[in-house]
């Protein structure tokens, strides 16, 4: 890390990576840090925003008891889970003992994109939700999808064809600004929704088996030499300016 970047900065950065940037200000309050105080920066940590109405508020389409539960038991244990993970690996950093990697990433993954996507579904639900899409979103939409009835029948068929626990996620592709209806399985398959991809690695072996074959770590620590730095800091500065901790 930067020892030029002040304390803040440095936590503002660690805000950003995980998080959704670029959809609203709502997953930016989610996922802002207690830690701006604290000396220690394992402080990080992600909080579960109150609920924006009662418990009854979506009846009768949605009943009490199950808000009360899912908001407060489920999704409460996504939070810790989060939290839990994310000390972990900062601990794991300090010591260098890195050997739980690859289950951390899947737990962070897991608890995160639960954190992120319930985060949205409480906000994406209203007791007083029986209109439309109105102006640019309508518009967008109607491009993305030819229409709200065509959207409606897609998110709906997508949705209630989830393979097991999941989500169906109307998104924005930010590369060319178009909306698509994904599922998701479970929340995430070791994604965390809305992050901004700064630095990637290609591991298939396409990426390296004609000069390196199995040896994927070496193609890993060769990687290194040739990360082009200022292109990595110019997607930080493109993605901070979506956020609100711009
Ligand atoms: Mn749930």
């Amino acid at each position: 890390m930067n020892s030029s970047l002040t304390r803040r900065e440095i936590i503002k950065g660690l805000g950003m990576g995980t998080m959704a940037v670029g959809l609203s200000g709502l997953l930016a309050d989610a996922h802002r840090s207690y830690g701006e105080n604290s000396e220690d920066l394992t402080g990080v940590e992600c909080r579960q925003l109150p609920l924006p109405y009662t418990h009854d508020a979506l009846e009768p389409y949605i009943d009490r008891e199950t808000v009360r539960i899912h908001y407060g038991k489920h999704h409460a244990g996504y939070v810790r889970g989060f939290n839990k993970t994310l000390r972990t690996l900062s601990t794991a950093r300090k010591s260098g003992d890195l050997s739980l990697v690859k289950h951390l990433s899947r737990e962070i993954a897991f608890h995160g994109s639960g954190h992120v996507l319930h985060t949205l579904y409480w906000e994406n639900m209203t007791p007083k939700g029986d209109g439309k899409p109105e102006g640019e979103l309508l518009g967008v939409m109607n491009r993305s999808f030819g229409g709200f009835p065509a959207f409606r029948s897609h998110f709906s068929a997508a949705t209630n064809s989830v393979e097991g626990s999941g989500w169906g996620i109307m998104a924005m592709e930010p590369f060319h600004g178009q909306l698509v209806i994904l599922q998701a399985e479970k929340h995430q398959d070791l994604t965390l929704w809305g992050v901004y991809p700064l630095l990637v690695c290609d591991v298939w072996e396409h990426a390296y088996y004609l000069k390196y074959q199995n040896r994927r770590a070496e193609y890993v620590e060769s990687f290194f030499n040739i990360i082009n730095w200022p292109e990595v800091e110019s997607r930080y500065q493109m993605a901070k300016r979506a956020t609100r901790f711009a």
